[in-house]
């Protein structure tokens, strides 16, 4: 295929050319780069980061662990090998467990000759008539690419809340998904933490074991259910390493890409009695099977969805022992239409001494002062201030990403009213330009290494088609994002999702559109990427290669 130029080498005339830049060294980022070396591609991957792991090497906070059916099956699919040299230790494996696997897997795949770390892409400007990205980066790269595949994180852009006087706070200062590398010690300090999402409640627990004391800002209450981690049982890996291809199908043709069979069951038709025995039994068990095993309509019936609630509202007022603090901790949305959380002691460790819950529905944060956080009801001194206050989701990276396409209209521009896709991969006016976990396809609600691999391979294969019928630029036809918009929120429309206000629907972010950014329809919706291949990449327009891209291949 084309020449690979050492990356980053100064030119005088024309920036080092190269087939492909990846952008993120998480898990798709590095598939991504694994899957067009396959192609012959000559690839650079630029990340931000110290390390590989993408999310995984941000969030460093203590108590991080995944919260999807974890070992063995949150990782790398596509390879037995993998799967076989990897020993996952327990069921909901730990931040620096999955970032270990991470650099393995980097090593393993000799990833890392063309990973560039602690580089930041500061520029990416479409060129129509090369069909060539020019990419800049902080450490001043600069170099050319036909094709720009972003793998930039759903998860990634940190949202810092405008509170007043934030910048002020002398004490320590932290966003859960910007934790530092050094050992942050808790240890006789007064520490409050702002929010009370997956981070907040993961980290809770662990910062309150450790600290002086815990001051709890909460705005909304969660709904948060036993991790139920334990070790992983041996004969249960090796069982599930035998039949590995049999998992890894039932996987990519499962609703949330996750090797259980859903229940076909409506939670109205047992009694209470009984559903309160299945509840139990899964509460007991722990994980997100309370959820997704027991009734299949928990999320598409609110009567449905109310059982469960109740039945998680009722164990929040048995093990919360105060029962003014057990009802500010009372969630009151639909359970599940924001990320439902999985916690180790959550609720109980609002019965420590050391703990104490503002509720900011009643009692609002005024200010941010050097020496604490004030709200209307008074001064709460800290030593140390957390934010656990979440992301700009989905779009927030790529939005700061701000692309350059055709006639230099940049990202923000694109989508300034609303974000528009085709099929979640690609943008009108943006060719040659590819996503991974964009905006409308299942990211956050499909098993994500698993998702990223099929995402990854898809563009691998159109890529390759590409080059065998000398085909130089690729993009969404007039008309078919506004189609996929309405796919996309159609299928969301039959679930209770769209209802509440959560990071899924942009409310998060101060000013944001509301759109729905996740495609629900899980295996369904790769199924439909395999047929828009199948059918020459329907719904896409083309261009024959210009002269430039020639040169390069010759
Ligand atoms: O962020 P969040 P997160 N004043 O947006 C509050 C994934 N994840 O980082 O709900 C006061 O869920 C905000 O309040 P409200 C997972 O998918 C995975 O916790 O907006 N409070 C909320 O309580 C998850 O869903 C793992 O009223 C403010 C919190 O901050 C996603 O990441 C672990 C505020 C933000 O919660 C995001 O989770 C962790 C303000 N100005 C996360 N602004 C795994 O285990 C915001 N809040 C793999």
């Amino acid at each position: 295929m084309s020449q690979n130029p050492t990356p980053g080498q100064p030119s005088a005339t024309a920036p080092p050319s190269l087939d492909a830049v990846v952008i993120g060294a998480g898990f798709g980022g590095m598939y991504a780069l694994h899957c067009l070396r396959e192609l012959g591609l000559s690839v650079r991957v630029f990340d931000d980061a110290v390390s590989v792991g993408g999310t995984w090497s941000w969030n460093r906070y203590p108590g991080a662990r995944v919260d999807f059916p974890g070992g063995p099956f949150y990782c790398y699919t596509f390879s037995e090998d993998l799967v076989r040299e990897w020993d996952w230790t327990e069921t909901q494996p730990d931040q620096p467990s999955v970032l270990a696997y991470l650099n393995f897997v980097a090593d393993r795949l000799d990833l890392r000759r063309d990973i560039q770390l602690q580089t930041r892409v500061t520029a990416a400007q479409y060129d129509e008539a090369a069909q060539r990205w020019t990419i800049q980066t902080s450490t001043g790269d600069r170099v050319s690419a036909q094709f720009l595949l972003c793998a930039v994180g759903t998860l990634s852009a940190a949202n810092r809340p405008d509170i007043p006087g934030l910048d002020s706070f002398a004490g320590e200062c932290f966003h859960t998904g910007h934790w530092p590398q050094h050992k942050v010690d808790f240890a006789g300090k007064r520490v409050g933490i702002i929010g009370t999402g997956s981070s907040g409640v993961q980290a809770i627990p662990v910062i309150a074991r450790s600290s002086a004391h815990l001051t709890v800002f909460q705005r909304t209450p969660q709904y948060a259910i036993p991790a139920g981690n334990r070790p992983l049982d041996p004969a249960f890996v090796r069982q599930i390493r035998d039949i590995w291809p049999q998992i890894r199908r039932q996987m990519v043709q499962s609703p949330f890409g996750a090797p259980f069979v859903p229940s076909t069951c409506s939670a109205l038709d047992d009694t209470p009695q009984q559903r309160q025995a299945l509840y139990e039994k899964h509460w007991q068990k722990g994980g997100l099977g309370i959820a997704f095993d027991t009734y299949h309509d928990i999320l598409f019936n609110a009567d449905a969805n109310r059982t469960l609630a109740d039945f998680v509202c009722a164990k929040i007022r048995r093990i919360v022992r105060d029962p003014v603090i057990a009802e500010k901790l009372m969630p009151d949305y639909l359970i599940g239409t924001k990320r439902l959380i999985l916690d180790e002691g959550y609720y109980e460790t609002f019965n420590r001494d050391n703990v104490s819950l503002v509720d900011l529905r009643e009692d609002p944060i005024e200010a941010v002062t050097p020496t604490g956080v004030r709200t209307r009801g008074g001064e709460h001194p800290l030593d140390m201030l957390i934010l656990a206050t979440g992301y700009d989701a989905i779009t927030g990276a790529l939005q700061n990403l701000n692309p350059r396409g055709r006639g230099g209209l940049t990202l923000k521009e694109a989508w300034a009213e609303r974000f528009s896709t085709y099929l979640g991969m690609a943008i009108r006016g943006f060719p040659n330009l590819f996503m991974i976990h964009g905006p409308q396809t299942p990211s956050v609600l499909f098993n994500m290494p698993l998702g990223a691999e099929l995402e990854a391979e898809w563009i691998r294969d159109c890529i390759g088609y590409l080059r065998e019928h000398r085909l130089g630029a690729i993009e969404p036809a007039p008309g078919v994002e506004a189609a996929w918009g309405e796919e996309v929120a159609e299928v969301a429309s039959h679930t209770l999702f769209p209802l509440t206000d959560s990071w899924y629907t942009g409310a998060n972010i101060p000013g944001k559109h509301r759109q729905f950014a996740v495609h629900l329809g899980g295996s369904q919706y790769f199924q439909r990427l395999s047929d828009v291949a199948a059918r020459g990449y329907e719904g896409f327009q083309v261009e024959p290669e210009s002269v430039a891209v020639s040169a390069q291949r010759t």
